[in-house]
């Protein structure tokens, strides 16, 4: 399998646009035009991104718009809601059939390593990835170190660890967050071999105002893509964002 292929990447460079966010957060990311996913895909295709990443609900209700934009899908398989008490576990919300059913290129999970739950979920991704793979999907895996007894998820070691977990678990790309310098983000990358066909990509996170000097410290420390969903579509300028991070990626 080529992720390359499958997803359109450069050498495994490309955006992902995130766009899960009404189930993870619920109403309140949704702000102005976020709330309607047309909006969100216009975006996506205007902006060239390589995928949008989308829970089964929305893949359902807007296929048919996804087939005509020729718009590349990651479907989501797990999700869970801010409401619950239980932060530490991403239940499944889809299947691969469903995936190729909604003819996504990828699979999107989420483990959060560290968490009371991690052999399940660990147990569960492995199962899909493998199913994935037989299938000629790509596998990508929200990889975050995520526990009661974590502290700041962002440090070095935990994303170091997050990206070698990914690794050794058989994703094609994890998704991992940005420890908030460009030097920690190199060192938490040294510990595994990224770039040949294992790829990196960083959540963009709350919409801030560092995002694009962010972004190119992200390039600089050896990452291959985003996957960013509010510091696209939450600003006025969403394809000029996407235009620059493209710029930033040499996309
Ligand atoms: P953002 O770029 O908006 O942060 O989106 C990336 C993402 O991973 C989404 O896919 C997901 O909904 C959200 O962040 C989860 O964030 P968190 O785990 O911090 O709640």
């Amino acid at each position: 399998m080529n992720v390359n292929k499958i997803l359109g990447l450069k050498r495994g460079r490309g955006i992902f646009l995130a766009y899960d966010h009404g189930l993870e957060h619920g109403p309140k990311d949704l702000i102005g035009n976020a709330f309607d996913p047309s909006y969100i895909l216009s975006i996506a295709k205007k902006g060239k991104v390589n995928a949008v990443i989308l829970q089964p609900g929305t893949a359902k209700h807007n296929l048919k718009k996804i087939k005509e934009m020729k718009l590349n899908l990651i479907l989501k398989l797990n999700g869970k809601t801010l409401l619950t008490k239980e932060k530490y576990f991403s239940g499944l919300t889809a299947s691969i059939d469903e995936a190729l059913k909604y003819h996504a290129k990828a699979i999107g999970y989420t483990i959060y390593f560290g968490s009371p739950y991690e052999a399940h979920m660990i147990e569960t991704f492995s199962k899909l990835r493998k199913e994935a793979e037989d299938r000629g999907l790509a596998v990508v895996l929200w990889s975050y170190v995520r526990a009661p007894h974590i502290k700041h998820e962002q440090k070095k070691d935990y994303v170091a660890y997050a990206i070698r977990a990914g690794y050794e678990l058989g994703a094609d790309i994890v998704k991992v967050k940005y420890t908030g310098d460009c030097e920690t983000f190199k060192e938490a990358l040294s510990y595994t071999p990224t770039g040949h066909d294992f790829y990196v990509y960083v959540a963009g996170g709350a919409k801030s105002e560092k995002f694009l000097d962010e972004v190119k410290n992200i390039y600089k420390a050896g990452a291959q893509g985003l996957a960013v969903g509010r510091n696209v579509w939450l600003r006025d300028n969403a394809l000029d964002i996407l235009k620059r991070i493209r710029e930033v990626f040499k996309l």
